[in-house]
C-alpha cells in the first residue's frame, strides 16, 4: 500500500471514529454507569489520539531529517546521547497522565461498582441453557403501578419491564454453565457463573427496548440466548 493511500485510510478511519463517538456521546445516557464509563473512555481516548499523532509526527520528522543521503554514510562525529531535561520531561509527563487516568478510573469504578444500599427493585437474573429468567421484587411500595394496581413480585422469561429511574440491584446466578449478561446499549456486561452469585446494579434512565445477549459461549444454541429489557416512563 502506498504511503498516500495509507495516510488517506488513516484519516478516513479517524473521521469515522469521531462521527461514531459524536453520535454516541450526544445521545442521552441510558444509565449512570454507562455515562461514567463513556466519560472515562473519552478522557483517555482524546488525549491518546493527540499523543499518537504527535509521536507519529516526530517519527516522520526524524525519518525524513536523518534519512541516508548520497555521500552520507557515517553518523555524526559527536552524537548527543544524553539530555537530562528531555528525559525528565518524558518521564514526568507520562507519570502525571497515568496518575490522572488512574484517579479517573477509580472514580468511574466508584460509580459503576457501588451497589445501592436501598434499591427500589431486586432483580434476580437466572441464566439457563439457553434462556434468561427474571425474578423481579419491588422492594419499596409505590414504585410500580400498572392498570390493575401495584405489583410486588413478578417472574418472567425472555423479557422484563422496568420503570425509568428505578434503582435496580442485580443478583446473577447460573444454573448450568458459565454465561455472561450483556446489556448492549448500557455498555454493561457481567459474568454469570455456576456456583457463584454475582451482584451488581443498574438504573435505566431512558424509556425504550434494549437487547440482552449472552456474551459467553455456552453451547451450540448460545446465539439464541437473548432477551429484552423494556423501560417505560
Ligand atoms: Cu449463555
Amino acid at each position: 500500500m502506498s504511503g498516500l493511500r495509507r495516510s488517506g485510510l488513516a484519516t478516513v478511519s479517524l473521521v469515522l471514529l469521531f462521527v461514531f463517538l459524536g453520535g454516541r456521546v450526544s445521545a442521552d445516557p441510558v444509565s449512570p454507569g454507562q455515562e461514567a464509563t463513556q466519560q472515562l473512555f473519552l478522557l483517555v481516548l482524546v488525549p491518546a489520539i493527540g499523543i499518537g499523532v504527535f509521536v507519529m509526527a516526530l517519527v516522520a520528522y526524524a525519518v525524513l531529517k536523518f534519512r541516508v543521503r548520497k555521500g552520507h554514510t557515517t553518523g555524526p562525529l559527536n552524537p548527543e546521547t544524553h539530555n537530562r531535561r528531555l528525559e525528565t520531561a518524558w518521564t514526568i509527563i507520562p507519570a502525571i497522565i497515568l496518575v490522572i487516568v488512574g484517579i479517573a478510573a477509580f472514580q468511574t469504578l466508584i460509580t459503576t461498582d457501588t451497589i445501592p444500599q436501598n434499591p427500589d427493585v431486586i432483580l434476580q437474573i437466572n441464566a439457563h441453557q439457553w434462556y434468561w429468567n427474571f425474578n423481579i421484587t419491588y422492594v419499596r411500595n409505590g414504585t410500580w403501578l400498572n392498570s390493575t394496581g401495584q405489583f410486588s413480585y413478578e417472574n418472567t422469561t425472555g423479557a422484563f419491564t422496568l420503570k425509568a429511574g428505578l434503582l435496580v440491584k442485580l443478583v446473577l446466578r447460573s444454573f448450568d454453565v458459565a454465561h455472561s449478561f450483556y446489556l448492549v446499549d448500557f455498555d454493561f456486561k457481567i459474568d454469570v457463573i455456576p456456583g457463584h452469585t454475582n451482584t451488581y446494579w443498574l438504573q435505566p434512565l431512558q424509556p425504550g427496548d434494549y437487547v440482552i445477549r449472552c456474551a459467553e459461549f455456552c453451547g451450540a444454541p448460545h446465539w439464541t440466548m437473548t432477551a429484552s429489557l423494556h423501560v417505560v416512563r
